[in-house]
């Protein structure tokens, strides 16, 4: 009570921000009003150059025009449709342009609102799977430590960034986890994929013989680990994870939320990496960020497997409210023409080696401990202030913020993950900045 006689239009203690410091944040609020392809626009009027396509997801840089024309028609031509039992053109015309750039045999979308809700439909998926062909005892879930597979129940339990668990009780049960395969000292300061660790994989036999197989339903994974501050994928390792999961009728989901749509040079890193997991979670970049939306990539085998008994029963106990909403569906489609077009999804092959050059050059900088990178992609790691984790990345980042460069930070991990649109003279502002602010011994 005594709070709201206080409140004015733009107070902004009514808004619990996520994943922010809020206190902080609200004694020197960063406010963004506008965007246009590489930049942001601040309240105070300045130009921020974006070096994290806003929070992994504006692939195709920001307002362009096919998207925002798209969500406005849509807007006045049908809002929403409900999900359940009826439909839409776009949403269908969307599925079979999303399979399109998938991997052959991932022919079935399911559609969501988002990279954590992508998660608990996979994982949903995969127990039901078992279940309909007569396996139920395959319960079981596997996931790695370090992993992000967002914030719900369901994704916690299979993540593996203690932070992110520790205060939510007990989780699911039946859960596993892999090592993560982060090696520092053997890998420090790799271009592209480390040479070591590729063997890790073999931890996942470790824990089938400690369950048997017949307990477990699936494995899930990012193909390049991004919140708990970029690992990428050492030499071998996705192969090694499929022959195991392939071996032991396990399912193996590819959680594609950052890698999807184009940010490794393929639409897809089971492509890049040439690794076809069972399902593949996605969001983010689907919808060029705009919309909330993700979506759940399945197989064949999977989809058929539930597509039995009378045909006036539902077939999956499982959907949102806003599954394949008209304007979401609008902005991907949209999205992904602006995609083909611009031939985004593959342009990060083409840059990858000028955007690695330019990252590396950063190694002599003070306190920097690591730089690792893959497509576009990069981490810049710096050595921890004594007794002040994470402080040292994050007036990187509020530095970077006042130089007009905006960057993540996770831990003392600086993440980097440009919008495709990125051109070489923003890659050299990018880290002319960055060295400007390292170099400060911050
Ligand atoms: N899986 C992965 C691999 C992700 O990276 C999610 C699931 C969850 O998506 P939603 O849409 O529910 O947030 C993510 C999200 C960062 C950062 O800076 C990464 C994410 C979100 C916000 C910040 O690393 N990833």
């Amino acid at each position: 009570m005594s709070d709201r006689t206080h409140t004015a239009p733009n107070d902004l203690r009514a808004f619990w921000m996520p994943f922010t410091a809020n206190r902080q944040y609200k004694s020197a609020p960063r406010l963004f009003v506008g965007a246009k392809d590489m930049h942001y626009t601040t309240h105070d009027g300045r130009q921020v150059l974006d070096g994290t396509a806003g929070l992994w997801c504006v692939n195709a840089g920001h307002c362009r025009p096919k998207i925002t024309e798209a969500i406005r028609e849509q807007a006045g031509e049908l809002d929403y449709a409900p999900a359940f039992q009826l439909g839409h053109p776009k949403a269908f015309e969307l599925a079979n342009r999303l399979i399109d750039i998938a991997p052959d045999g991932m022919n079935h979308v399911l559609y969501t609102n988002s990279g954590s809700e992508s998660v608990e439909t996979a994982l949903k998926v995969a127990l039901a799977y078992h279940r309909v062909k007569g396996n139920g005892s395959r319960f079981r879930l596997i996931g790695r430590e370090r992993g992000y597979h967002g914030v719900n129940f369901g994704g916690i339990s299979v993540g593996g960034i203690v932070s992110n668990r520790k205060m939510f009780g007990t989780l699911l049960t039946g859960v596993d986890h892999m090592p993560h395969t982060h090696q520092p000292d053997k890998n420090r300061f790799t271009r592209g994929e480390p040479e070591h660790g590729g063997d890790i994989a073999s931890e996942l036999e470790r824990i089938v013989t400690l369950h048997d197989a017949s307990t477990i339903a699936a494995v899930i994974v990012e193909p390049v680990s991004g919140s708990t501050g970029v690992l990428i994928p050492p030499k071998g390792y996705l192969q090694k994870l499929r022959e195991i999961c392939t071996k032991h009728g396990i399912l193996l989901i590819f959680d594609e939320v950052i890698t999807g749509f184009g940010r490794l040079g393929a639409p897809f890193a089971a492509q890049y990496y040439d690794v076809k997991p069972d399902m593949m979670v996605t969001a983010k970049g689907l919808t060029n960020g705009v919309i909330p939306m993700g979506a759940v990539f399945v197989t064949s085998e999977i989809h058929d497997a539930f597509m039995q008994g009378p045909e006036h029963m539902i077939e999956f106990m499982h959907g949102y409210t806003y599954s394949g909403n008209p304007m979401a569906c609008a902005a991907a489609l949209a999205t992904l023409d602006t995609y083909k077009e611009e031939g985004l999804l593959t342009r990060a092959a083409e840059l990858s080696s000028y955007w690695a050059d330019a990252l590396h050059s950063l190694r002599d900088c003070p306190n920097v401990i690591d730089i690792r990178n893959t497509g576009l992609i990069g981490a810049i790691e710096l050595e921890p202030i004594a007794g002040e984790p994470t402080k040292r990345a994050f007036t990187a980042f509020l530095k970077a913020y006042d130089k007009g460069l905006l960057i993540r930070t996770t831990g003392d991990i600086i993440a980097l993950s440009p919008p495709l649109i990125i051109e070489k003279h923003h890659i050299d502002e990018l880290f002319g900045k960055l060295r400007e602010i390292l170099q400060n011994n911050i």
